[in-house]
């Protein structure tokens, strides 16, 4: 507070001081240790005030938001017994059986997970997930289970939103202890775009299924079995759930489209089934699987494995409700959807839409209805505090048939177009995805092998050329270093391999590896990578950090700095952590249980000739100013 008063002082702002010596002295400013929680706070939302969220070109006003309405329940009353009571009793092979014994269809809520990941680039925050937590472990206690944690979550939570993934898991387990939670697990990518050593994998895993994972949906970028090994040991041996995923491409009932037809996808299933999968899940990350496909597949699953079937679809062609409820009658044990006012489109289908479609079938989810309408209503709210983030889509495309791009890619590959400034030529960049792909050799299209296609694409757009160029001009051309990765075997094979000329290309003389990627990564020395961790960040780093900086070695110290810096901010209400407040506005903040700061902006101060501003604030009632600087 001392430097502070100095700082802010009329004299030491005027300049007409001398200054220097604090100048040749920085060390002398790092005072971010000592400053309190509500002075940085103050200092986050100053800058957020002065310079915006990084990220949204538009800003809305938070204070024409209104406020979400959490559902009441009566906490007094035991929770409902849900299904992870079930797994507490029965284990991860007797919930197994448990599930094929089910008439009911079982339903999971991805709401939480892949329906904002796939409708709002991944942007919702820890603190609307809270809110809602306890009243979702009432009224949808009887969900199979919540899809919350892994897929692109986890980056983006520390990367954008600044917030510690593992502190979401463990604060919604808490406030939700009795229905089981999901994840996406991106096999020997764990959580990232790249393949890891096999101890980070087998030690991210423990962590996760530690911090309240369940089940572990894994899956791998090209369908490559050998790929998921690994992941999959790794989960059985915490004894919880295994659900192994085929992934979707292409269309078993288009004869044209022969590469994957149904034994395809049948043998790889029978595989998995043989590694120890407890679920078999369809993973149609991009809604290709129509609903006549959807009964021909899960019918044949059915017939062919003893596992239940667990189908994930996106909706992004408005197909997606038709194809869960051909999938039902030919007997599928378990659907995803998502909360009607978070689905549809590039997300999942219609949760509260379809269990009106089942009501007085044999399939009846049996689920409370009006509690989950009454969910849906606190996210259409909530929902509005993302618009930045949306993707534009205004209704389903069939579209998507053809250029096949994954509902969680859509919402990211648009802003990733705009940012090279090729949004006028966004249909090119649609275009040149489904070439990219036959290009490729028609790939599995999923993350991160999706996100090489997506880069390929805008590379070939953005430098004017067209696939065939590739051939010809290929010996000048400096691919996107993901391509390289990935023909050189670094995502693991595809079905049938590369295509050899395309390979050799690419690679310009480099030999490929046909060997699992993870054989090849020296295993990490866990407590020498502390060291280094700690070294960065200047303070110990537990078991949990140590993880988020193994899988992102920059995004974790950036993400430090800022918890340094302005505290954990993932308690400000989400309008105001993105848009600040106007003058006379007030919000109030509870930084831990107990202790709350009441806030109001009184007055942003005029650009001083060093480029920094006073913001005045009232802070529980005391008048508070920070110095921010005006980056614009
Ligand atoms: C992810 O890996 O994040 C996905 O959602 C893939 O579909
Ligand atoms: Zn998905």
């Amino acid at each position: 507070p001392f430097l502070e008063n100095v700082v802010t002082h009329p004299v030491f702002l005027a300049g007409t001081c001398d200054t220097s010596f604090i100048e040749k002295h920085p060390e002398l400013l790092a005072i971010s240790e000592k400053k309190d929680r509500a002075t940085k706070v103050l200092n986050f939302l100053g800058d957020v005030i002065v310079n915006g969220s990084a990220g949204i070109a538009k800003p809305l006003k938070s204070a024409e938001m209104i406020e979400a309405r959490v559902p009441e329940v009566d906490c007094t009353v035991p929770r409902p017994a849900g299904s992870r009571d079930l797994f507490m009793k029965l284990g991860a092979e007797g919930l197994s059986k448990w599930i094929l014994e089910q008439k009911k269809l079982l339903i999971t809520d991805t709401t939480m997970r892949d329906a904002h990941q796939s409708l709002l680039a991944t942007r919702v925050r820890t603190y609307d997930l809270l809110k809602i937590a306890e009243p979702t472990s009432y009224l949808g206690a009887g969900l199979f289970s919540l899809e919350c944690w892994g897929g692109a979550t986890f980056d983006v939570s520390m990367r954008f939103l600044k917030e510690d993934p593992w502190q979401r898991l463990h604060k919604l387990s808490e406030a939700i202890p009795n229905i089981l939670f999901q994840m996406l697990l991106r096999g020997s990518n764990a959580v990232g775009y790249t393949n890891y050593p096999d101890n980070v994998v087998q030690r991210f895993v423990e962590e996760a299924a530690a911090s309240g994972v369940d089940i572990f949906r894994v899956f791998d970028s090209l369908n490559w079995t050998r790929g998921m090994a690994v992941a999959m040991e790794a989960v059985r041996k915490t004894g919880k759930i295994c659900e192994a995923a085929i992934c979707y491409t292409g269309d078993i009932t288009d004869p044209k489209r022969d590469k994957y037809p149904l034994e395809y996808y049948v043998a790889m299933a029978k595989e998995l089934e043989q590694m120890g999968a407890h679920i078999l899940a369809i993973k149609d990350m991009a809604g290709l699987l129509k609903p006549m496909a959807a009964h021909k597949l899960v019918k044949a699953l059915k017939e062919n494995i003893g596992i239940p079937v667990h189908l994930h679809t996106h909706d992004t062609s408005s197909n997606g409700n038709a194809t869960l409820l051909m999938a039902c009658q030919a007997g599928v044990d378990i659907v995803d959807a998502a909360l009607s006012s978070i689905s549809g489109l590039t997300a999942q289908p219609n949760l509260n839409a379809l269990l009106a479609a089942l009501k007085g079938t044999d399939w009846d989810p049996a689920l409370d209805d009006e509690g989950l309408q009454h969910l849906a209503n606190y996210w259409e709210t909530v929902r509005d505090y993302y618009a930045p983030f949306e993707s534009g889509l205004k209704s389903g495309t069939a579209e998507v048939y053809h250029h096949e791009i994954p509902g969680g890619q859509y919402s990211n590959y648009k802003p990733q177009v705009a940012g090279l400034g090729l949004l006028d030529r966004w249909e090119e960049c649609k275009e040149m995805y489904f070439k990219v792909n036959r290009l490729f050799g028609d790939i599995v299209k999923v993350t991160p092998s999706s996100k090489v296609v997506g880069d390929m694409a805008m590379f070939l757009v953005k430098n004017n050329l067209d696939v065939d160029d590739v051939f010809t001009k290929g010996d000048e051309l400096t691919f996107p270093e993901s391509v390289v990765g990935m023909f050189k075997g670094m995502l693991g094979q595809p079905y049938q391999g590369w295509p050899a000329e395309l390979q050799k290309i690419i690679l310009k003389g480099e030999e490929p590896i046909t060997c699992r990627p993870g054989e090849l990564l020296e295993p990490a020395d866990f407590e020498e990578k502390r060291l280094e961790a700690e070294t960065k960040v200047g303070h110990p780093v537990n078991d949990k950090d140590l993880m988020s900086y193994l899988l992102y070695p920059h995004v974790y110290p950036e993400f430090d700095k800022h918890r340094q810096e302005y505290s954990d901010t993932s308690v400000i209400p989400t309008p105001i952590f993105f848009y600040g407040l106007e003058p006379g506005q007030e919000t109030s903040i509870d930084i831990e249980p107990g202790k709350t700061l009441i806030i109001k902006l009184n007055a942003v101060g005029k650009v001083h000739p060093d480029g920094t501003r006073h913001i005045f604030f009232e802070l529980n009632g005391q008048q508070r100013q920070v110095v921010v600087r005006d980056q614009s």
